[in-house]
């Protein structure tokens, strides 16, 4: 199709950050079925023809105006890796803030698209860098969620960000975390976006991890950090150690020293 808004579509830069990251999700296996989402907001073209708009589930007055990329209900990561064209979709936002269109690509959002929102409206007041969101189903995280006393942003940050010396670094705020909810919820969405304007990851309880960042492999970059401090608990726990993790005055030692300490 030659309309300017599908060469914008499929010439896209974003596109490959789509696919490569997609790649990554399914070789990891944090995409199981047709587990996980992305999203990537952005500026559209001026000369862009929308069609018929549909209602959001919420007001998302910080986006309106702005493009969605999304990737598709039903979507498989590993298929995505190959081709995002066919399911990652672009969304018009309307100027009106609570209505959205569809442009080109896939035309069904993934059924996540309420937290999409609510968490990209939030991010563009708090975090404009922030343009990307990924969700996952990491299983050395969602595990975390079934031990007693796992079940806050401070018992988690403090316990399992304290196994290995950088991971502080990357994450000096500690990572959010949410009591389970009806994936898809607009509740989910909604205590998602509150959770990731103070954190860049929110463990969804029982469920998966949610991450932004400049892009999706940053988003991605951050996860795999949080996910390895995972896996270095659990095989502690399997050689019957429950570690006491680094002591808290090195973690803020190593902070200071990098200019971190102030986001601890
Ligand atoms: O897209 O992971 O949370 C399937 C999901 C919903
Ligand atoms: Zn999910």
């Amino acid at each position: 199709m030659a309309e300017p808004i599908y060469r914008f579509f499929e010439n896209h830069r974003i596109l490959e950050d789509f696919r490569t990251s997609a790649h990554w999700l399914a070789f990891r296996g944090w995409s199981e079925a047709a587990g996980g989402n992305m999203s990537v907001r952005l500026e559209l073209p001026e000369d862009i023809s929308p069609g018929k708009y549909q209602a959001l589930p919420l007001q998302v007055p910080e986006l309106a105006g702005m493009g969605l990329l999304l990737t598709g209900s039903g979507t498989r990561a590993r298929e995505i890796g190959i081709d995002p064209v066919l399911h990652v979709g672009l969304y018009h936002i309307g100027d009106d803030g609570e209505s959205f269109c569809w442009l080109a690509g896939n035309k069904t959002p993934t059924m996540e698209l309420p937290a999409h929102c609510a968490i990209h409206n939030q991010l563009q007041q708090v975090r404009p860098e922030d343009k990307a969101i990924v969700h996952t189903h990491p299983e050395s995280l969602i595990a975390l969620c079934h031990v007693p006393g796992m079940n806050s942003a401070k018992s988690i940050s403090d316990k399992i960000l304290h196994l290995q010396s950088e991971a502080r670094l990357h994450l000096p705020e500690g990572v959010g975390f949410i009591d389970h909810q009806l994936p898809g919820s607009l509740e989910l969405g909604q205590l998602s976006a509150k959770a990731m304007s103070r954190h860049h990851l929110v463990l969804w309880q029982y469920h998966g991890l949610l991450g932004s960042g400049t892009s999706l492999a940053h988003a991605i970059d951050l996860m795999e950090v949080f996910e390895k401090c995972a896996q270095v608990y659990w095989r502690l726990r399997a050689a019957g150690i429950d570690p006491e993790g680094i002591a808290v005055k090195d973690i803020i030692h190593t902070l200071q020293a990098f200019g971190q300490l102030g986001r601890f």
